[in-house]
C-alpha cells in the first residue's frame, strides 16, 4: 500500500470509529434516513406495522415558541413486516393542498381501522390559524387517503390518538397545551388573544388532555368532549405548576391486563409520562416517567404489541441535532410484575 493509500484507509478507519462512537449514544438507530419523520404512531393493520408519523421538511420557516418551525405539507406512512424487518415508505397519503379547510403545519397524525376501512387523524390550522383534527378515509392502510371536507365537529387542538378498546368502542384523545393551542380553549370558544403558554394559573389545576368517544362511523364525536384528569398521590389532580408530570402534548392509550395506560409528553420537561385508570375516561392515577428526554425538544411516542411483545415508537434528533428534522426510532418497552412500565433510557451515556 503506498503512503496515499494508507492515509486514505487510516482516514476512512477513524471515520468509521468516530460515527460508530457517535451512535454508541443513542439506545436505538432512525428506522429510515431518507427522510425525515416524527410523531410515530404505529399500529398492526393486517398482521404488519404501519407507522403514521409527521414528515418534517426544511421549510424555512423561523423558530419560535408557537412552533411555527413544525411547518409540515404531507404525510408519508411507513410499513414493517417485523419490527427488526426492512421499512417500506409507500410515499406521499395525503397533502395538505388536498385538505379544503386546511392552512399550515401539519402536524403529528394518527390512524385507525374499523370495517375494512382506514381512517387517517390529522391535526392542521384551518385559514383562520385554529387547529382543528380533520380525518381522510382510504380502503388501503397506506392510502391514498382522501379528506373529509370540514374537520371534525367539536375538534380542536393537536395530536389525535384515537384508540378501540377490546368492546370495539373507539375514543379519540388529543389536545397540547402552548404551540397546540389548548390554552386558548378554556371556555369553550377559540380565544385569540390568550396565553402562548400555559404559565400565569400555577396553583391550579393543570390543563387535560382531552377525549371523546368516536361515533360509529369513525367520521366525528358521539360524545361531548371530557377533560383527561391525571390525579397526584393524593388524589389531587396536577397543578399547573408541576412540569415534571402534567399533561403537554402527545397522547396515547393502551390496554394492558385490563387497565388504561394514559401516556404522554410532559414538553417542556421532555419526560414520557403515564398514568392509569380503570376506564377509557380516566381519571387516571400518575405513575412516574418511563422515558427519560431524547435528543431534541419535542418527545412523542406510541405504543404497540406485536406477537406478544410491546415496543414504542418515538423520535429524537440523532441524523440533523436541528429540532425540526427528526427521526423515528423503535425499542422494547417492558411492563413490570407490579404493572408499571420500566425507565427506558434513550441516551447511552
Ligand atoms: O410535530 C409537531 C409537534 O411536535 C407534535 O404535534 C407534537 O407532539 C410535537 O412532537
Amino acid at each position: 500500500m503506498n503512503q496515499l493509500k494508507l492515509h486514505a484507509a487510516v482516514a476512512i478507519t477513524i471515520g468509521m470509529l468516530a460515527a460508530s462512537a457517535c451512535q454508541q449514544k443513542f439506545l436505538s438507530q432512525p428506522l429510515i434516513s431518507d427522510i425525515y419523520t416524527a410523531d410515530p404512531s404505529a399500529h398492526v393493520f393486517e398482521g404488519k406495522i404501519y407507522i403514521y408519523p409527521s414528515h418534517d421538511i426544511e421549510a424555512g420557516t423561523p423558530e419560535n415558541d408557537n412552533g411555527d418551525h413544525f411547518d409540515m405539507r404531507d404525510y408519508h406512512i411507513l410499513s414493517m413486516d417485523s419490527i427488526n424487518g426492512k421499512v417500506t415508505d409507500h410515499g406521499v397519503a395525503l397533502s395538505i393542498k388536498d385538505i379544503p379547510w386546511a392552512g399550515r403545519q401539519l402536524w403529528a397524525p394518527d390512524a385507525a381501522c374499523k370495517n375494512g376501512i382506514y381512517y387517517l387523524y390529522f391535526p392542521v390550522k384551518d385559514k383562520q390559524d385554529i387547529f382543528r383534527i380533520g380525518v381522510a378515509t382510504a380502503k388501503n392502510p397506506a392510502g391514498p387517503f382522501k379528506a373529509q371536507p370540514q374537520p371534525i365537529a367539536g375538534s380542536y387542538s393537536i395530536d389525535p390518538a384515537v384508540f378501540t378498546d377490546t368492546d370495539g368502542s373507539s375514543y379519540m384523545y388529543f389536545g397540547g397545551i402552548w404551540g397546540g393551542q389548548l390554552q386558548r380553549w378554556q371556555n369553550g370558544q377559540y380565544d385569540a388573544k390568550g396565553s402562548k403558554t400555559d404559565s400565569g394559573k400555577e396553583n391550579e389545576a393543570a390543563l387535560t388532555a382531552k377525549v371523546a368517544k368516536m361515533s360509529a362511523d369513525m367520521l366525528g364525536f358521539e360524545t361531548e368532549v371530557k377533560d383527561v384528569v391525571i390525579l397526584d398521590e393524593t388524589g389531587k389532580p396536577l397543578l399547573t405548576k408541576d412540569h415534571n408530570r402534567r399533561f403537554f402534548e402527545g397522547a396515547w392509550m393502551h390496554k394492558y391486563q385490563n387497565k388504561y395506560y394514559f401516556t404522554y409528553s410532559t414538553g417542556d420537561t421532555h419526560f414520557l409520562a403515564y398514568a392509569i385508570g380503570d376506564s377509557p375516561y380516566g381519571p387516571f392515577k400518575y405513575q412516574g416517567t418511563f422515558m427519560d428526554p431524547v435528543q431534541g425538544w419535542t418527545t412523542h411516542h406510541s405504543i404497540i404489541e406485536h406477537l406478544g411483545k410491546w415496543y414504542i415508537y418515538y423520535h429524537d434528533t440523532q441524523l440533523s441535532n436541528k429540532t425540526h428534522l427528526r427521526n423515528i426510532k423503535v425499542t422494547e418497552l417492558k411492563h413490570n410484575s407490579d404493572g408499571g412500565i420500566d425507565l427506558i433510557k434513550p441516551m447511552l451515556k
